[in-house]
């Protein structure tokens, strides 16, 4: 059946192939069978990658048992910041315990102890050399200028002392010490007040000890300073003349 089929094909194309041209130089001839079909050819060549694909999802925790990492080093510290606002002020503390008065206090008393005898001995040495005269608690001292009055007293100022002002005898006698060993006249510490005659004490008080000479004070409102005599009298004399410094400190 099938092969007389296959004939019959092959006989009507050759019929219809064969049939004669109708005016046209050439004719064409009847078509061919089909060839077999070609072997495979050989595989393409690769692709290029494909894109990064999106990161996968988080793995599972590890086992619970696992030790934790050793920590990570400490980082570069950073800028100091800015000053901050005062805080509020504290409240005030509690009276502390009540200390010994400076008299009952051991510690002070020893230290002043220590002081007195330090001083003692350099008032020993200033005075063993001529520097100093101790009177009562005044010392007296000079630094063998003659000046005038005002300058005197200046002197005495900025040595921290006052012009030498006797008070009493024993002072009296301390100054013209000084006075004998110098060979020269003191100026001492007062002056003429506003009654021609009445002398004050440089701070204006009068006087509570006085020794004049015979007949002095004799200058009437024109002698208005005093001096100490060779023989330790007094005499008002004018403040202009030069006179041995002595001060008391
Ligand atoms: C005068 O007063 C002073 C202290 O103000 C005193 O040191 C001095 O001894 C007194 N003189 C007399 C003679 O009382
Ligand atoms: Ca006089």
């Amino acid at each position: 059946m099938r092969l007389l089929d296959q004939l019959l094909y092959v006989v009507v194309a050759a019929a219809v192939f064969s049939l004669p041209c109708h005016g046209e130089d050439k004719c064409a001839g009847a078509p061919g069978i089909p060839g077999t079909p070609g072997a495979n050819g050989l595989p393409g060549r690769d692709g290029r990658d494909g894109m990064k694909g999106n990161p996968g999802p988080p793995g599972p925790m590890g086992p619970p048992n696992g030790l934790p990492g050793a920590p990570g080093r400490d980082g570069l510290p950073g800028p100091e910041g800015g000053k901050g606002e005062p805080g509020e002020k504290g409240d005030r503390g509690e009276t502390g315990p009540q200390g010994l008065p400076a008299s009952l206090d051991p510690e002070v008393q020893k230290v002043l102890r220590h002081l007195r005898q330090k001083v003692l001995r350099l008032e020993g040495v200033l005075a063993l050399e001529r520097m100093i005269t101790k009177v009562g608690d005044k010392i007296l001292a000079t630094d063998g200028k003659e000046v005038d009055f005002e300058t005197t007293r200046q002197t005495c100022l900025n040595a921290g002392g006052s012009v030498a002002t006797p008070q009493n005898e024993a002072e009296n006698e301390a100054i013209l010490g000084i006075v004998k060993e110098r060979n020269r006249y003191a100026y001492l510490g007062m002056k003429e007040g506003p009654v021609p005659g009445e002398f004050l004490y440089l701070d204006e008080s009068s006087l509570n000890y006085t020794n004049w000479r015979r007949y002095e004070p004799n200058g009437n409102g024109a002698e208005n300073c005093v001096e100490m005599y060779t023989d330790g009298g007094w005499n008002d004399k004018k403040c202009n003349q030069y006179r041995l410094t002595i001060c008391e400190f």
